[in-house]
């Protein structure tokens, strides 16, 4: 699993540009944007939910943010009775779904440039396969602040 993510990052990387170059309108919004951030901990997960209201399905193929270097969806899950994590290549939202990024679930990972504090904005940009892109705002929680 781990080795497994740098090849992922790099394809997301060279991706991006060509992505945002063709941005359109797109029927997928999000809500209640929040991140969970550790003090000490250079990694960060972002909460967040997402509907899609149009009538054809749309699929979230990558996350960038200014605040990290690296930024990917993520999907938790027990393996073994271990909390494990692995890259959820692309998230399809169909018609109508709404998908709840939540602890224990789906997150987006952030490898953060610098440290977050509680309070602080966070713009964070989702990537459509079909060349647009929809930019959200996150808000950081303290730590036991939900
Ligand atoms: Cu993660």
């Amino acid at each position: 699993m781990r080795a497994a993510l740098p090849a992922t990052c790099l394809l997301l990387l060279a991706s991006l540009s060509r992505l945002i170059a063709a941005a359109q309108p797109s029927a997928l919004s999000a809500q209640d944007a929040w991140i969970r951030a550790t003090p000490g901990v250079d990694v960060a997960a972002v909460y967040l939910t997402l509907h899609n209201s149009g009538t054809q399905p749309v699929v979230v193929s990558g996350v960038r943010s200014p605040a990290a270097g690296v930024a990917m969806i993520h999907m938790t899950a027990m393996v073994n009775g271990q909390s494990t994590m692995r890259a959820h290549e692309s998230l399809r939202i169909a018609p109508g779904e709404t998908v709840r990024f939540a602890p224990g679930g789906l997150h987006i990972m952030l490898h953060l440039e610098h440290p977050l504090t509680p309070g602080d904005e966070v713009p964070l940009v989702l990537l459509l396969e079909n060349g647009s892109s929809l930019s959200v705002v996150a808000r950081v929680r303290a730590l036991g602040d939900g």
